[in-house]
């Protein structure tokens, strides 16, 4: 009997265990998948995007071909696409941003003082910049270098010909002080400054004669050269004084929407390489590359990886367009710098080589 009634608690007690067992189980399972789901979510400037409905991005003030407004003020340039992939991946349309005209001055505070979250203006990536102030870099848009621009009747052909007492518009908080001053020190030149905070008054300053040469990226020198008076009585020196490989910014901290706009651009490079645009990604959804599939989201499950829907690419790439058709049109077409030179892709003597996005 006492054997019997041992047997039925014994039994009893083990389903007991196995019920708790069971339910520890899925309690475990659940957290853990909400645990990797939270890993995405966790981005504060993720969920607020898609809270207000659109990306806040920082731009130039105008820089033709990089980040320029149209009378009816929209928007475009390289650096605007940038934050439409960002836009076209986060919230599906490309359409979805506000920008914010920044001076070189003002563009770092205005990142991290949360004003705006990704900054995608002309911005060269620097070891001080990156290390510093708060701020992250995700990529290069565009390798560029800096440059001298001349007035042809001035004689001079080659910043050989520069001499003591030259003066040099530019611009305040840039990289194109800096090297300025590394250059001229260099070379014995002594040199006089002629400085001002917005790009158009350094513009306007060298236009009126008020200074000798003007300086900045020689993709700035020729974007602000279409804004001149009489465009061709300059010239841009054949010399190259400095790397500046420009590209865009997030506040650190927040590596998913690191990942996000870090990715958003490499979509970009990657389907020039393989030939996906604008026009043909829907017939590319059938392609026999995996490589390509994975592009369009006809396979993988890359969006996911990044929090995002599978389409997020797809959007980018039918919305914005490739690397190549965004140089195209803002860049080549426009006559600003119509040989790509080094922001061709690897493949074809360039030097555009994004990680592959698998
Ligand atoms: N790439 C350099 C220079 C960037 C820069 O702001 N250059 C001026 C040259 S005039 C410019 O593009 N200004 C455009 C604007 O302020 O709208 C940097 O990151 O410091």
């Amino acid at each position: 009997m006492l054997t019997i009634r041992r047997g039925i608690i014994m039994k009893k007690t083990f389903k007991y265990l196995f019920s708790l067992f069971a339910v520890a189980a899925l309690v475990f399972t659940f957290a853990c998948d909400q645990g990797a789901q939270q890993g995405k979510s966790k981005s504060k400037t993720l969920t607020n995007t898609k809270g207000k409905g659109f990306v806040r991005c920082g731009v130039s003030q105008g820089l033709p071909g990089f980040s320029n407004a149209d009378e009816s003020g929209n928007w475009s340039g390289v650096d605007v696409d940038v934050c439409r992939a960002v836009a076209a991946a986060v919230l599906g349309d490309a359409d979805k941003v506000k920008y914010t005209p920044l001076s070189a001055k003002e563009r770092f505070t205005a990142l991290t003082s949360g004003e705006i979250d990704i900054l995608s203006r002309n911005t060269t990536w620097t070891l001080s910049r990156d290390a510093d102030i708060g701020l992250t870099f995700v990529g290069v848009n565009f390798y560029d270098g800096q440059g001298f621009m001349v007035r042809k009747d001035s004689g001079i052909t080659s910043t050989n010909d520069f001499q003591s007492g030259l003066s040099a518009c530019v611009n305040i908080g840039t990289t194109t002080e800096l090297n300025m001053r590394d250059f001229f020190t260099s070379k014995g030149i002594s040199y006089e400054p002629v400085v001002f905070e917005k790009a158009d008054e350094v513009v306007a300053a060298y236009d009126s004669g008020r200074c000798d040469t003007y300086t900045t990226d020689k993709s700035g020198l020729a974007a602000q050269r279409t804004k001149m008076q009489s465009p061709d009585d300059h010239i841009v020196l054949p010399e190259t004084i400095s790397k500046e490989p420009l590209g865009p910014v997030v506040r650190q901290g927040d590596s998913v929407w690191e990942d996000i706009v870090r990715w958003s651009l490499n979509v970009m490079i990657e389907a020039e390489e393989y030939g996906v645009n604008s026009s043909n990604a829907d017939a590319m959804k059938s392609s026999e590359n995996p490589a390509i599939k994975r592009l369009v989201g006809s396979e993988g499950e890359l969006g996911a990886a990044l929090g995002l829907g599978n389409e997020w690419s797809y959007n980018i790439i039918t919305q914005v367009g490739n690397y190549g058709e965004s140089y195209k049109r803002n860049i080549a077409d426009t006559g600003i710098l119509p040989d790509r030179g080094p922001n061709q892709l690897w493949t074809k003597g360039g030097i555009l080589y994004v990680p592959p996005a698998r």
